[in-house]
């Protein structure tokens, strides 16, 4: 089997476990098709999407102080999970380039496109910067990686993805990291903090609505790839913010009563009038999580960066 017909193995497992649950669930990890990841691009534009600002103004802010932090005598490999388009990373990339600092740009995307197009427009901005895009799963990527390079790691994972996650799937994310981490290597993670709860609710039920058609892509998948036949505008995107947790939590909810039919999953499903189906997690943090979640998995923090607004920080983890 391809990789491609693995992953449409289990998105239709998940699917059929998914719907056939109760609650029902469905995972934001299979929003991102070409069009998620246009609708995601378009969620960072948000105004109420502030957790790339306050991310951008951290990196912006403390540049110097990161280069001389993450710089060594024999260079360095910057490895970036989940690259996108870079329009952080960018900043940094410019501030270790413009000092002549010894190091090599190493992006990992399950998407070969976002890695060419991210590899292409580096050449053209950084013709000097030594890019080796890989495509693939991170840990697999990780590990082809630790067997060949001697010098310290640099591992960046920013944008706050690991809020997606359970506390206990971060926590075994973290240990997987850690495992493949050796004492002079480090992590660079954001993640998104607790605050004001009607700015978080905000951030996650934006007025243009492109937050609810990003959740909807799940049900427009569906129906494009497993033959379905969900009345998608009849799904409403609902935001709920718990500050007591810092867990936000989205829901796709019928709006009116409906069965619906999955052809190539011999599934048929009914839902109820404001039935819900659980979609995603985006888990908001402060120092004393942050620090109990890498006391789990075997790392400690060494460094704090917050942004002037202090939204968001950025932890630099050491094993
Ligand atoms: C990718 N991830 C960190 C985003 C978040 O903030 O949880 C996904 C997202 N969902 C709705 N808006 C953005």
């Amino acid at each position: 089997m391809t990789k491609q017909e693995i992953f449409k193995k289990e998105f239709e497992q998940h699917v059929h476990d998914g719907l056939k649950a109760f609650p029902k669930y469905l995972s934001s990890k299979y929003i991102y098709d070409d069009k998620g990841d246009k609708l995601f691009q378009q969620i960072m534009d948000l105004p109420e999407y502030y957790l790339t600002g306050a991310e951008y103004n951290i990196i912006n802010k403390h540049k110097a102080d990161l280069r001389e932090t993450f710089s060594s005598d024999n260079g360095f490999d910057l490895i970036e999970l989940g690259a996108g388009d870079g329009k952080k990373t960018k900043v940094l990339l410019k501030e270790l380039v413009d000092n002549k600092v010894d190091f090599k740009y190493i992006p990992i995307d399950i998407s070969q496109s976002a890695i060419d197009e991210l590899s292409n427009s580096l050449t053209d901005l950084f013709p000097s910067l030594d890019v080796q895009g890989e495509q693939g799963t991170y840990f697999k990527v990780l590990e082809k990686l630790s067997q060949y390079t001697q010098r310290p790691k640099v591992i960046l994972v920013l944008g706050s993805n690991i809020g997606n996650l359970e506390h206990e799937n971060a926590i075994e994310f973290l240990t997987q990291l850690k495992d493949i981490m050796s004492d002079h290597d480090s992590l660079f993670m954001g993640f998104d903090q607790k605050k004001d709860p009607l700015t978080i609710q905000n951030a996650y039920s934006d007025s243009q609505g492109v937050t609810q058609e990003f959740n909807r892509n799940l049900l427009y998948r569906i129906n494009k790839e497993m033959n379905g036949n969900f009345p998608v505008e009849q799904f409403e995107h609902w935001e709920a913010y718990d500050p007591e947790t810092g867990t936000a939590k989205s829901y796709l909810i019928a709006t009116e009563p409906c069965e619906v039919e999955i052809a190539d999953l011999n599934l048929a499903v009914s839902f109820k009038k404001w039935e819900t189906i659980h979609t995603e997690i985006s888990q908001k943090y402060d120092d004393d999580i942050v620090e109990w979640l890498s006391k789990k998995a075997g790392l400690t923090i060494a460094e704090i960066y917050e942004d002037d607004r202090k939204y968001f920080k950025n932890y630099l983890l050491k094993r």
